[in-house]
């Protein structure tokens, strides 16, 4: 019996580029993207030099890439400024005036900041920071709501090489803690609260409460945003705004080393203890800068909206670093999508006039399950690219997009990556690629992707396998910051000189990839190894399913039974006969080895706080047992204890 995943779902929907977009395109053509992909793979550093030389260096590299693997230096021997790439180069230029971030508050404030601006905010604050010993190479924890100053203070910190490590405002104190631990942080920025669905995250208070007992931090500097009442601790604690007064504009730019820590971003892993995501500057910054120019496909007028938050690595490289490493125009907004209604988004993208939108498919599935009314209400013809990332999105996800969001006239570049990988390594090219609703497509320039079986040997169209990534790229982790060991083993170890995502994925006939799930989630069914990824497209590919997440149960007959855990959309009823008819749909679509055993319905499915679906701990409660395992990167978690009712 095979032990490759096997794939049942067949999606025949190919849309093209329109002519019109190819035309302005900077990449027009799939034989120019074929070209320059296999020049760039033969040759990964000559394209990758390229791209480097439109940035600003101090000092040019020595050589563009020393690999002793799996370590990598990347234009080792050169000095740059990321703050000054993305600033200083655009404000002593033509686009001092120009706006780089529009931003609003969830309560409705609205502010924007001019290159010429943001490069003013930056130095001041970079000054504060050295006036609060912060050095070169210390780290620095940014826990703040998502306002312009926390890209401000991104930026400080690499103006002047102190490590930041962003915390996503919704994490608590424990995770805050953590954190620092790990960093060894010596200070931390902040602000006294931030706002979420109307009310107030009491960010100072939550710092506070992880500051107690023996800790690195010595300096909390902190915004006022939300005016809510907070502690003041004399001796640690200082005001942003009055550290304004003892300091100038004046912060020469500091050339660091190529490789030089950028920042440290936590993920959670699947379990246990935080991993220390290290990105370093010159390869980061050049891989961002990339991707984002050819894979949005920015002109001068756009006003660009990744509704990322900044604590998450794509609110790093897709809100703040590539964008303004391209002299972008940002669209940044603070709050909930659904607050006051949910329309906040399409209010946003009418009023500002946006004209490309980056965001994730779980976001997509609440917008279709909220209903079209919310979305008719608004003119989206602004709109010329939309982007989505984060999980794989559902073919019928893809087309309500496509045609809701998009008019039918936007491409839709579906960008797979990982904090890991820092950028985006498989993706459509707008103007080039034609693309099918829930696949990646191909990878993007110097990225040489595969799919592996598990002795490490390629795979051919349609088998399943692992995802690797058999090249070194600019903007890849270098370790998990303080543990080399668990980097090689994390990451290098199953196949020697590869880097393994942790992804099952396939490619189709045209060599485009698509992601089946992750590894650890994939169902084992009677000898067939199956993803998640189809099963749940082909529930939600039912009309009255909103969201779908399946799992394995232990079975003693076929090794383990398909769960199912399924949210409808608004004004659909959860009885006993959609649940018949949705497993005979599935078994139509797949064919009858998918067919779920169980569809437990529910009102909401467990998810990260990144809008992940968390498999592990509906596994946990379709095996019948207790939710055991590490829940503290769980959004919600009066979910788990519905999800539980339900099923008793
Ligand atoms: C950017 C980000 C990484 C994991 C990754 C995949 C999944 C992300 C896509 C996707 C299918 C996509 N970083 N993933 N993008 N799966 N299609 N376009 O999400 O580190 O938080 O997560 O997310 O499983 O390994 S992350």
């Amino acid at each position: 019996m095979s032990q490759n995943i096997e794939s049942h779902l067949v999606e025949n929907r190919v849309i093209k580029p329109t002519r019109e977009f190819s035309k302005h395109a900077r990449i027009g053509s799939m034989a120019d993207y074929r070209r320059i992909h296999a020049a760039s793979v033969r040759n990964p550093a000559k394209f990758w030099a390229g791209e480097a030389s439109e940035l600003v260096w101090g000092r040019k590299w020595k050589s563009v890439l020393k690999w002793k693997a799996p370590f990598a230096r990347w234009f080792d021997g050169g000095t740059v400024n990321v703050a000054e790439n993305c600033v200083d180069r655009h404000a002593r230029g033509d686009r001092r005036n120009k706006a780089a971030i529009i931003w609003e508050g969830e309560p409705g404030e609205k502010r924007t900041l001019t290159y010429g601006q943001l490069q003013r905010e930056v130095c001041l604050f970079a000054n504060v920071l050295k006036r609060n010993k912060v050095k070169k190479g210390d780290r620095v924890i940014i826990y703040m709501p998502l306002i312009p100053e926390a890209a401000v203070a991104m930026l400080a910190c690499a103006r002047i090489g102190a490590v930041h490590s962003v915390i996503f405002g919704g994490f608590s104190a424990d995770s805050i803690r953590d954190r620092i631990a790990d960093s060894g942080a010596t200070c931390v920025i902040t602000a006294d609260g931030g706002y979420r669905r109307g009310s107030i995250v009491p960010l100072k208070h939550n710092v506070d409460a992880a500051l107690t007992g023996d800790t690195t931090v010595k300096r909390v500097i902190v915004f006022r945003r939300a005016n809510n009442e907070i502690h003041i601790e004399e001796g640690r604690d200082v005001w942003w705004h009055r550290e304004l007064d003892y300091v100038t504009a004046d912060c020469p730019v500091v050339h660091h080393d190529s490789e030089h820590p950028l920042f440290i971003l936590y993920t959670s892993g699947s379990t246990g203890k935080p991993k220390g995501i290290l990105h370093t500057t010159g390869g980061y910054l050049a891989q961002a800068y990339a991707t984002t120019k050819y894979i949005f496909d920015l002109r001068e007028n756009d006003i660009y909206w990744c509704t990322a938050d900044v604590g998450w690595i794509t609110g790093h490289t897709y809100l703040v670093y590539g964008p303004l490493a391209n002299g972008a125009t940002c669209m940044m907004y603070e709050g909930a999508p659904n607050w006051p209604d949910p329309d906040r988004f399409w209010r946003i993208i009418q009023n500002y006039g946006v004209t490309v939108f980056y965001t994730a498919p779980t976001a997509i599935r609440a917008f279709i399950k909220w209903g079209d009314e919310w979305v008719d209400k608004h003119d989206l013809s602004s709109l010329r690219l939309l982007g989505t990332v984060g999980e794989p999105i559902n073919p019928e996800a893809w087309m309500w997009y496509h045609r809701k969001i998009g008019g039918g006239r936007c491409p839709i570049v579906d960008t797979w990556w990982q904090t890991e990988t820092g950028a985006i390594m498989i993706s459509p090219l707008p103007g080039a690629t034609p693309v099918k609703p829930g696949t990646a497509t191909l990878p993007f320039f110097g990225i040489d992707a595969a799919i592996v079986d598990d002795n490490g040997k390629e795979v051919g169209p349609n088998v399943g396998g692992k995802l690797v990534i058999r090249k070194p790229w600019p903007s890849m982790l270098r370790t998990i910051y303080g543990d080399r060991a668990r980097y090689k083993k994390t990451y290098w170890s199953e196949f020697p000189g590869y880097y393994l995502t942790g992804d099952g994925a396939r490619r189709d006939k045209d060599g485009y990839f698509w992601i089946v799930g992750r590894i650890d989630d994939v169902l084992n069914v009677a000898g067939h190894r199956l993803g998640t990824s189809e099963i749940e497209s082909a529930l939600v590919s039912h009309h009255s399913v909103a969201e779908a997440a399946v799992v394995g149960r232990p079975d003693e007959i076929k090794g383990q039974g398909v769960v199912a855990f399924v949210t409808l959309r608004e004004g659909e009823k959860p009885t006993a006969e959609l649940r018949e008819k949705l497993r005979r749909h599935v078994g139509a679509a797949i064919g009858a080895i998918a067919k779920p055993d169980d569809i437990h319905f529910a009102e909401a499915l467990p998810k990260t706080r990144s809008g992940k679906i968390m498999r592990r701990l509906l596994k946990e409660i379709a095996g019948g047992g207790d939710v055991k395992g590490d829940t503290t990167t769980l959004e919600d978690f009066s979910i788990l204890s519905k999800l539980k009712l339900r099923d008793a």
